[in-house]
C-alpha cells in the first residue's frame, strides 16, 4: 500500500474534461445511486452528479490539510452556531473552474442543467445575515488561501419551511437530509465527549497543588462531519466541521443493568435532540436550557478538536495560540473562553496565568447587534446546573479582571458594576458579550456606525479601560455567489467589456465607470436587468401564482422580518399611492411591483402580523381593477439562500429601511447593489458606507440620523403628533385599521396600529414623510430610464468595497495575523 502513491490514486476518477465528467457521472448513477439511466430520476442523477463533482473536491482538500501541516501555519477557526451557505452544487463546480464541461456533459446525458441544480436542498444551518455571513467569510478564507476552519452545528432541522396559509405564515419542519447530502463526509471515528451538570470537587494533585475536578451528571458524544469548501480558481479548500451528537449508550449501564430498559433507551434519545434543531429567532431565545447545552457541545467538541491537532506538532501547550485563533461570530461560541481555560488548567494542569495569557490572545470577538435584548444573557441558576465548573471559572475570570480594571481606572466598586461579567439583581445573569470581551484580544464591529456605537454607547467603559480593542470590520459578500452564480447574465456582459478579473479582484468593476455613459452598454445593461426580471416573474408566479410584469419597477425587501427594520413602513407607503391612486385615477406614476420575503421568528407575534398584513393588502390591491397593472404585492415565500438567487438580480429598488442606529450592518443591501439595484434607505449600518462608495447622487436617502433618533428619545417622542399632522399617514393607518384590508375585520391589524400610535419603538412615523416623499423621486426618476440606467451601473462600478475578500484581507491584516498559504 505504501507504495501506491497520493497521484496513483487520483487518477481515474478526476478528469476535468466533459467527457471524464459524464463517465464520472455514469459511474456514480451505478454505483452510488445504483439505478439504471433508464430508470433514474432526476433526483438520483442529482446524486451522481453531485458525486461526480465532489471527487474532484477531495483530493484537493487533503492535500490542503497536508500542505498546512507541514507549513505549520497559523489557522483561523471561525466559531459559530450558524453556518448558511447555499445550495453547494453550482458553486463548487464554478469553484472548479468546469462550468463549461459540467454543461456539456450533463446535455450528452439528455439531461437539464437546471433542473438538476434545482433538486439541490439547501443546508439552512443559519437564521439570516450572521449565518450569511459566516459562509461569505468561509468562501472568501478559502479564495484568499487562509488556511481556516469553520466549527458549528450540524443540525438535523434547520430553519423552518415558510409556507404561506390565508396570508399568514406556518412553519414546516426543514428535513434537509431526508434524501442524504453528498457534501458531507462523516468522520465517525472522530468523536469528543461532551459533559454537562453535577458538580466540582477540590483535591490536592500528587505535587500537592490545589485542584478541581468536574464531576459531570450526564454526557453526549460529538461527532465530525466535514464538508469541503473550495476556494474560487485556487487549490485551496478548507474544511467546514460541523457536530452532530450522539448518545453515549454504555454511560447509563446502571439503568440498563437494573432493567429499565426504557430509561436508558430514553436518554438516548435525550442526547441527539441536542443537535436536532436550530433555533428560529435571529435573536437569542432567553433562558432557554437546551440552547445553552447546543452552544457548550459545539464549542466543546471544536476546541478539544483543535487541542488534538495542536498536539500531533509536539508542540507545549503554552504556544497554543501561536497556531490558531478562534473568532467568536456573536457571543452564541463565547462559552469558549472558560472552556479553553478549562481545557488547559483543570485537564493540562497549566498554571491560570499561563493559561489566561494563551487563551485571551486565541480569542477575538465580532459583535453583531446593538439591540438590547439581543444581547446574551444566561440565568446563573440555570448556567449552575449545566455548566458548574464553567461558571466557578467565569466567577475566577471576572474577580481577576475585576482587580485589573479597579487599579486601572482607579475607580469606584459602583463603576465596576458596569463592567462586570455577572449582572447583580434579584434574578443575577452571565453577561456573555462582556465574558467575550473581556476573553479576546480585539472586538469588532460590524459597519462603522456599529463599531463606533459599540464603543460609544454599549461598551463604553470597555473602550476606556482598552482604547485599542475595539475595531471596526465592515461586512462584505462572496462576488462569487452573489454576482457570477446568481447573476449569469450580467457577468456575461462584464466579461466582454471588463473581462473576469472581478470575481476575485472586486474593485476592478471600477472599469465599469468609464462606459456609464455609453448608450450601447446601457442598452445591454437593460437587457440583462431585463432578463433577471423576468426570471424573478416566473419563480414569483411558480411560488404563489401571481403574475408579475417585467415591465414595472421592481421594488423589493427581502430580509427576516423584524420591527427594527420596518416592512411596515414599506406598507404604509403601499397603502398611501394605493389611496393615492384611488383618489386621483388619472395620476400617473410608473407601474410598480412590490416584492417582500422574509420569515418571522415563530413566537414573534407583531413580525407575524406584519407577515399577515403585507398579505392582506395585497389581496385587495391585486384584485382590484381600478389599479390597471400600475400597483402590484406579492410576498415570496420562504426567502432562503436559493430563492434569494433569483431575486437580488431581478430588483430595481432595494428596500433598506431601517431605523438609524439598529440595524448593524446589513448585507442584503449589498448584495443588491452588486446586482445593480438602487437603494431607497437610511443612514444605518453599512447603507451609509454603500452611499460614501457609490455617491449620494445614486443613492436615495431618507429619515433620521442616528444622532436625531436619540434626541428624540431623550426629549420624549408621541407618534400620535405625526399621525395628526400628516392626513396621508393619517388615513394609511385609518385604511389599516378599518378592516378594509382584512374583510371588514376592524380588530385584525389593531395591534399593529394600536403599536405605532402608542409607542411606535422604532420610530415609523417620524420616518414615514420623508420615506414616502423620497419615493416620489424613486418614481420621477424611473421615468428617465437611462439617467436610472448610468445610475445603476455606477452602483455596481463603486461596490468593490463590499466584496468579503476585503472584509477577511482587513480580519487577517489586523486582528489574526495570518499569512497565506500556497496549495498546489
Ligand atoms: C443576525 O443575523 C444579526 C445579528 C444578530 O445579533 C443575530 Cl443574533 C443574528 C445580523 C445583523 O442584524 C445584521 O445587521 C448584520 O449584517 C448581520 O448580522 C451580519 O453581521
Amino acid at each position: 500500500m505504501s507504495e501506491v502513491t497520493s497521484s496513483k490514486i487520483q487518477s481515474t476518477r478526476v478528469g476535468m474534461d466533459a467527457a471524464a465528467i459524464k463517465q464520472s457521472i455514469l459511474e456514480h448513477l451505478v454505483h452510488t445511486q445504483s439505478r439504471f439511466p433508464d430508470v433514474a430520476s432526476e433526483s438520483d442523477w442529482y446524486n451522481a452528479l453531485a458525486h461526480a463533482v465532489r471527487d474532484r473536491m477531495l483530493e484537493r482538500m487533503m492535500v490542503t490539510a497536508k500542505t498546512y501541516k507541514a507549513n505549520k501555519s497559523r489557522t483561523v477557526c471561525y466559531l459559530s452556531a450558524e453556518f448558511l451557505p447555499g445550495p453547494h452544487l453550482a458553486n463548487n463546480i464554478l469553484a472548479l473552474g468546469i462550468w463549461q464541461e459540467v454543461q456539456e456533459a450533463v446535455a450528452q446525458l439528455g439531461l437539464d442543467f437546471e433542473s438538476l441544480l434545482e433538486e439541490e436542498v439547501e443546508p439552512g444551518l443559519g437564521n439570516g445575515g450572521l449565518g450569511r455571513l459566516a459562509a461569505c467569510y468561509m468562501d472568501s478564507m478559502a479564495t484568499l488561501k487562509i488556511p481556516a476552519i469553520g466549527y458549528g452545528i450540524r443540525y438535523e432541522f434547520g430553519i423552518f419551511r415558510q409556507e404561506i396559509e390565508d396570508g399568514w405564515q406556518v412553519e414546516k419542519t426543514d428535513k434537509w437530509l431526508s434524501y442524504g447530502n453528498p457534501w458531507e463526509i462523516p468522520r465517525p471515528r472522530l468523536r469528543f465527549n461532551v459533559h454537562f451538570g453535577g458538580h466540582t470537587e477540590q483535591f490536592k494533585d500528587i505535587d500537592g497543588i490545589l485542584r478541581v475536578k468536574w464531576i459531570p451528571e450526564w454526557r453526549v458524544i460529538g461527532v465530525a462531519h466535514d464538508t469541503p469548501v473550495m476556494g474560487y480558481g485556487v487549490k485551496n479548500t478548507n474544511l467546514l466541521r460541523l457536530w452532530s451528537s450522539e448518545a453515549a449508550e454504555s454511560f447509563n449501564f446502571q439503568a440498563f443493568n437494573t432493567g429499565d430498559y426504557y430509561g436508558a433507551v430514553n436518554e438516548k434519545v435525550t442526547s441527539e435532540n441536542l443537535t436536532k434543531v436550530l433555533y428560529p429567532n435571529d435573536e437569542p431565545e432567553a433562558g432557554k436550557r437546551l440552547r445553552l447545552e447546543q452552544q457548550y457541545f459545539f464549542v466543546s467538541c471544536s476546541l478539544q478538536d483543535m487541542v488534538r491537532i495542536y498536539l500531533q506538532s509536539g508542540d507545549p501547550l503554552d504556544q497554543f495560540h501561536h497556531k490558531y485563533t478562534a473568532q467568536l461570530n456573536d457571543t452564541h461560541p463565547a462559552i469558549a473562553i472558560p472552556e479553553l481555560m478549562r481545557l488547559l488548567v483543570d485537564r493540562n494542569q497549566m498554571d491560570w496565568d499561563t493559561a489566561w495569557h494563551v487563551t485571551r490572545n486565541t480569542f477575538a470577538y465580532t459583535n453583531h447587534t446593538l439591540l438590547p435584548e439581543a444581547l446574551e444573557k444566561w440565568p446563573l441558576d440555570l448556567f449552575k446546573k449545566v455548566l458548574p465548573r464553567h461558571l466557578e471559572i467565569i466567577y475566577e475570570i471576572n474577580s481577576r479582571f475585576l482587580d485589573e480594571a479597579r487599579m486601572k481606572i482607579h475607580g469606584l466598586n459602583g463603576h465596576l458594576e458596569k463592567l462586570s461579567i455577572i449582572e447583580e439583581g434579584a434574578r443575577p445573569q452571565v453577561r456573555m458579550a462582556h465574558l467575550a470581551v473581556v476573553g479576546s484580544y480585539k472586538v469588532n464591529g460590524v459597519a462603522e456606525l456599529h463599531s463606533e456605537l459599540l464603543r460609544q454607547n454599549v461598551l463604553p467603559d470597555f473602550h476606556a479601560l482598552w482604547p485599542d480593542k475595539i475595531t471596526n470590520v465592515t461586512n462584505g459578500v462572496t462576488p462569487r455567489r452573489f454576482m457570477l452564480l446568481s447573476n449569469q447574465p450580467l457577468a456575461h456582459l462584464l466579461r466582454e467589456r471588463i473581462g473576469c478579473g472581478w470575481v476575485t479582484d472586486l474593485d476592478s468593476l471600477h472599469k465599469l465607470e468609464a462606459l456609464a455613459d455609453d448608450p450601447d452598454f446601457q442598452q445591454q445593461w437593460q437587457k440583462v436587468k431585463r432578463r433577471n426580471k423576468e426570471r424573478l416573474a416566473r419563480h414569483a408566479l411558480a411560488a404563489t401564482g401571481q403574475k408579475i410584469d417585467p415591465d414595472s419597477l421592481f421594488d423589493v425587501q427581502v430580509k427576516r422580518v423584524h420591527e427594527y427594520k420596518r416592512q411596515h413602513l414599506n406598507l404604509l407607503h403601499i397603502i398611501t399611492l394605493y389611496n393615492r391612486l384611488k383618489d386621483n385615477p388619472g395620476l400617473d406614476i410608473p407601474p410598480r411591483t412590490f416584492v417582500f420575503g422574509g420569515k418571522a421568528a415563530p413566537g414573534y407575534f407583531m413580525a407575524k402580523l406584519i407577515i399577515k398584513a403585507i398579505n392582506s393588502v395585497a389581496e385587495v390591491i391585486n384584485r382590484d381593477p381600478d389599479m390597471d397593472g400600475r400597483l402590484r404585492v406579492v410576498f415570496f415565500p420562504n426567502f432562503n439562500v436559493k430563492t434569494a438567487h433569483c431575486i437580488y438580480p431581478g430588483a430595481d429598488v432595494s428596500e433598506q429601511i431601517s431605523l438609524a442606529g439598529k440595524e448593524a450592518s446589513g448585507t442584503g443591501n449589498m448584495k443588491f447593489a452588486l446586482n445593480g439595484a438602487l437603494t431607497v434607505g437610511t443612514l444605518d449600518g453599512a447603507n451609509i458606507e454603500i452611499r460614501e462608495e457609490v455617491g449620494k447622487e445614486n443613492f436615495f436617502l431618507f429619515g433620521m440620523t442616528e444622532a436625531e433618533v436619540s434626541a428624540l428619545q431623550q426629549q420624549g417622542y408621541h407618534p400620535q403628533d405625526y399621525c395628526q399632522n400628516d392626513p396621508e399617514l393619517k388615513s394609511a393607518l385609518d385604511f389599516l385599521a378599518s378592516g378594509y384590508f382584512s374583510h371588514g375585520d376592524a380588530t385584525l391589524f389593531r395591534p399593529l396600529v394600536d403599536n405605532l400610535l402608542n409607542g411606535d419603538p422604532y420610530k415609523v412615523l417620524v420616518d414615514y414623510r420623508s420615506y414616502v416623499d423620497c419615493q416620489a423621486r424613486i418614481s420621477e426618476a424611473y421615468r428617465d430610464r437611462q439617467e436610472w440606467t448610468r445610475m445603476s451601473i455606477l452602483n455596481v462600478a463603486r461596490m468593490g468595497k463590499f466584496s468579503s475578500d476585503r472584509s477577511i484581507q482587513e480580519y487577517t491584516n489586523n486582528i489574526w495575523k495570518i499569512a497565506s498559504v500556497d496549495v498546489f
